[in-house]
């Protein structure tokens, strides 16, 4: 497999940063320390030697023409060139690795692919950088403003979990990590872009004004969804993995025909990525020139699964192939995430066809409240990333720039406070649904398989009615 780098940018500055923390990002060089698991990919022993091949660096089209123009410099492989660099273990002459025997264990990323870099903003201590393609201004109060929403998601998030624990909620998922990767994107789109969420996008819904007491009753098991999609234009949350990317293409296709001045966004995980609905939503938005943003956040883990269980390249890299721009940002960094969401946005509601984008983040918590994740990963790994908080990191900035004083930052607890409260007692009021509902809206004339079913469900509630005398 040759890998070949989206870039069109190769004279990047310093302000787009190499992952400076201990370990390189997932998907790439995979020296991370993972807890012991059967079949775990060998440790490459190439980490070394794939930071010190080419970097590639993702930007937005130069020309704006959707087709991606490649730039390659003397350290960059060029497309069709082999990569200079050492060939992994068990690689044939060809550079073709031969499929791994079934479980066997096989050469990681580490010897595929050099380190990518992303765009960042604002580093892990809170100090502002800029980068050339991506410039910022932004004043204090909007830096408030971002803060505010990254803290009462995270506190409504914190709620609904500790809901869940009591028996109140099914199931969580907890969106802890990703405050910035959501509030970012969500805050850079228009009222009359549309967005395709997957089940966690509580930040995105809260920047497209659901209020977040509907995001609940689906985990609670009373309604299907809980609010209008058009209201917001916010689609209900998508549980099947990926198809909600597919959805979005289609629709885009749908603005693109109308002639409308709208972006979709499509947002979808790590794992998502490995869909056939993802890879089927690409082309045809590629091919279509449809005005769709497809925003990949990486947390990392599907599941128990990390991230070099579903792909060979850095994710953002996929654009390319099938045409159309990629880039990797830090997803932790409210302001760079913003920055390039509202830039992918105008450039696909310019009628340049989509873009693809790569939050690199962190999901801190459990992937539900049903997954115990210190079964699959290490206490240090979680801790490596905590230190990157995305709210800490905006707090650091805020607390450089004197953009926010105590009077602020107690009016916001006391805000978060009333939010919880709010919620609890939302949860606690919910009414049940009829248990007959459910037979409603299956079939639009109605169907005789389903007649029989209410009949039968409705025989067996009347059992109880029996049971309890009345
Ligand atoms: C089509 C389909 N296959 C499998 C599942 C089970 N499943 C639920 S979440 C998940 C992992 C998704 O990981 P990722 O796309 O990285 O999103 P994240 O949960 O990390 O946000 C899987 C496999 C599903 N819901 N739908
Ligand atoms: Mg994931």
């Amino acid at each position: 497999m040759t890998v070949e780098s989206t870039s069109r940018d190769t004279s990047r500055s310093s302000t787009t940063t190499q992952e400076s923390t201990a370990r390189p990002p997932a998907g790439d060089a995979t020296d991370r320390a993972r807890a012991p698991r059967k079949s775990t990919p060998a440790k490459s022993a190439t980490a070394k030697s794939a930071k010190s091949t080419a970097k590639s660096a993702p930007t937005k089209s130069a020309t704006g023409k959707g087709t991606p123009a490649r730039k390659p410099t003397a350290k960059k492989p060029t497309a069709g060139t082999k990569p200079a660099r050492k060939a992994p273990a068990g690689q044939t002459p060809a550079g073709q690795a031969p499929a791994p025997a079934p479980g066997a264990p096989r050469e990681t990323l580490a010897g595929q692919a050099p380190a990518p870099e992303m765009v960042q903003l604002l580093t892990p201590e809170g100090e502002r950088v800029e980068h050339p393609d991506y410039p910022l201004t932004i004043s204090h109060e909007e830096l408030r403003g971002l803060y505010r929403d990254m803290v009462l998601s995270r506190r409504f998030d914190a709620e609904a979990t500790a809901l869940q624990r009591q028996g109140e909620l099914g199931l969580w998922p907890s969106m802890l990590g990703q405050e910035a990767a959501q509030i970012g994107s969500g805050r850079a789109l228009r009222p009359a872009d549309y967005v395709f969420p997957t089940y966690r996008e509580h930040g995105v819904a809260w920047c497209r004004g659901v209020d977040p007491i509907k995001l609940l009753g689906m985990f609670r098991g009373v309604n299907h969804g809980g609010w209008d999609p058009n209201s917001n234009n916010f689609h209900l949350y998508t549980i099947v993995i990926g198809s909600q990317v597919l959805h979005a293409a289609g629709y885009a296709m749908g603005v693109a025909k109308d002639g409308a001045d709208a972006a979709v966004m499509a947002y979808f995980g790590d794992g998502a990525s490995s869909q056939g609905d993802v890879a089927e939503a690409f082309t045809f938005a590629a091919v279509y020139n449809a005005p769709v943003v497809f925003f990949c956040q990486n947390n990392q883990w599907a599941i128990s699964e990390p991230t070099e269980r579903q792909t060979r390249v850095p994710l953002y890299q996929r654009a390319a192939g099938y045409g159309f721009p990629g880039l990797r940002v830090d997803g932790n960094d409210v302001l760079a995430v913003l920055a390039t969401t509202r830039a992918a946005a105008e450039l696909v509601r310019s009628g340049q066809g989509p873009t693809l984008i790569e939050a690199f983040t962190y999901r801190m918590g459990a992937h539900t409240t049903s997954d115990d994740p210190t079964r699959y990963r290490r206490q240090e790994e979680l801790e490596s990333w905590e230190a990157r908080d995305p709210i800490l990191r905006l707090r650091r900035h805020l607390d450089r720039e004197g953009a926010a004083d105590e009077a602020f930052h107690a009016e916001l607890e006391a805000e978060s406070d009333a939010l919880a409260r709010r919620v609890r007692e939302a949860i606690r009021t919910m009414p049940d649904p009829d248990p007959m509902a459910m037979f409603e809206h299956v079939y639009a004339d109605g169907h005789t398989l389903v007649d029989e079913e209410r009949a039968q469900f409705a025989g067996y509630l009347a059992s109880f009615a029996d049971h309890e005398g009345n």
